[in-house]
């Protein structure tokens, strides 16, 4: 007999019991960024020492002068604390380049920090590719400083700016982060964006690359800069005839997205550490408690959403210690709440998952998670402990997704019952775990 047949036959079995994909799928660079779960955005440039949000343009270069520039410090921490990766705002609004651009007079090279050869984009880069952490960049299409900002030169001009970080000096860039503003420029105009081929320029040098922006094309904004994605929330969106900024869809269905998108769009979680998105003194002692970075916590990452935190550094180029230290204390509360999963094995009858529990271990958060290369599924599903008088109701829920953390009361039993009630497709979970929480207070 051919020594083939065999392993054919046994391929076609395998196949035949294989799960179906369902709907819009997430492409593998869209299920990893998923898996990332937490990045850090830092907000640094001309405001980190003019204490504004939106800078004019009109900031002398010189006024960009970081004391003690230690990117490694960034990195540093934010893997410690968890970040798989930093994105950095390359050009905010004012149109200072954090590199030396060259379509742009108004850069670290015009300024008198390191006698205009400074770099914070190679120092980042490279501090993350040594830290094993992911790079990314905010490069803002408004420009309060570039003379053609309103008129169509502008958009090639733009093309260029991306060329120049995206090109290869700074190595892959995991992210790109389009904000959706467009306020006017220096001559009083506002830009008609050419969106198409903003998008194709960043595939066509980093293919890999996520394009945020509030309509994807890689993720989408989550609805609002508070840290909470939609109970609800799917990772599929209907894009079509949107655009990034106020040709954007609702913000609730940004934040809930579409059951039936027909697009992979997952929600990304944006909000600071502080009430600003640029460090300034006055906001040291408003830096995010633990039990508000918690509450941001359970409400993106466990809401199917990625967390972009935002922790800016301050004017000597350090992250402050009134952040690092937060930081730190965040992820030593995450690392005690999952530190042990008090499921003991689960059983799997339709759409009925059970699971045994040591009933003298109380928990008080369920975690569940969908295999969401096959597509999300989940519409709805029920959370229940068993008690001497039956099952009794801890949770009824909406949507799964990557991961969902459901808060329930604390509960000692010896069997918990998941309940998938509702289902676009077959419901395919990947992963069931309890555990116990005894840190955050809800507010
Ligand atoms: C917005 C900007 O206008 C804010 O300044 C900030 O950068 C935020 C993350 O995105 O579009």
């Amino acid at each position: 007999m051919n020594k083939w047949i065999p392993a054919l036959a046994l391929a076609l079995v395998l196949s035949a019991c294989e799960e179906k994909p369902y709907g819009a799928l997430p492409t593998p660079q869209q299920v990893a960024w998923q898996d990332m779960e937490m990045t850090m955005f830092c907000h640094f440039g001309p405001n980190t020492f003019t204490g504004l949000e939106w800078g004019e343009g009109t900031e002398a270069e010189d006024l960009f002068n970081p004391t003690d520039l230690d990117c490694r410090q960034w990195a540093r921490t934010a893997k410690a604390a968890g970040f798989k990766g930093i994105i950095i705002t390359a050009k905010h609004h004012d149109g200072f380049c954090l590199w030396p651009s060259p379509v742009s007079t108004h850069t670290v090279r015009e300024s008198s920090w390191r006698r205009g050869q400074g770099d914070v984009l190679k120092e980042l880069s490279e501090a993350c590719a040594e830290e094993g952490i992911k790079f990314g960049v905010y490069i803002s299409p408004w420009d309060r400083n570039d003379p053609h900002y309103g008129t169509p030169a502008y958009n090639d001009i733009f093309v260029q700016t991306l060329e120049s970080v995206l090109g290869g000096t700074y190595g892959p860039v995991f992210e790109q982060w389009f904000d959706g503003a467009n306020g006017e420029g220096p001559n009083g105009k506002k830009q008609d964006y050419d969106w198409p081929l903003f998008n194709g320029t960043v595939l066509r040098l980093q293919p890999q690359a996520i394009i945020f922006s509030d309509v994807g094309p890689g993720c989408r904004w989550v609805g609002n800069e508070e840290g909470h994605a939609g109970r609800t929330n799917w990772g599929t969106l209907n894009a079509e005839g949107f655009t990034p900024g106020a040709g954007g869809p609702s913000r609730e269905s940004l934040n809930e997205g579409d059951p039936d998108g027909s697009a992979w769009i997952p929600a990304e979680t944006d909000v600071s550490i502080r009430p600003g998105w640029f460090w300034r003194e006055s906001e040291n002692d408003q830096v995010k408690s633990v039990n508000e970075l918690l509450k941001i916590y359970y409400e993106s990452v466990g809401r199917n959403s990625l967390l972009l935190l935002n922790v800016p550094p301050d004017n000597r180029g350090h992250l402050h210690e009134v952040d690092s230290t937060r930081l730190m204390e965040f992820r030593s509360a995450l690392d005690q709440i999952f530190a042990e999963n008090l499921a003991q094995g689960q059983s799997r009858k339709g759409r009925e998952w059970m699971v045994r529990v040591n009933p003298e271990k109380p928990f008080n958060r369920v975690v569940l998670a969908e295999d969401i290369a096959l597509g999300q599924r989940v519409v709805s599903f029920l959370v229940e402990a068993r008690t001497a008088d039956g099952w009794e109701k801890l949770a009824e829920e909406s949507t799964i997704g990557h991961k969902r953390i459901v808060l329930v009361p604390e509960t000692c039993t010896s069997e918990v019952r998941i309940t998938i009630t509702d289902a676009l497709a077959k419901p395919l979970l990947k992963d069931i775990g309890l555990y116990y929480d005894p840190i955050y207070t809800e507010q």
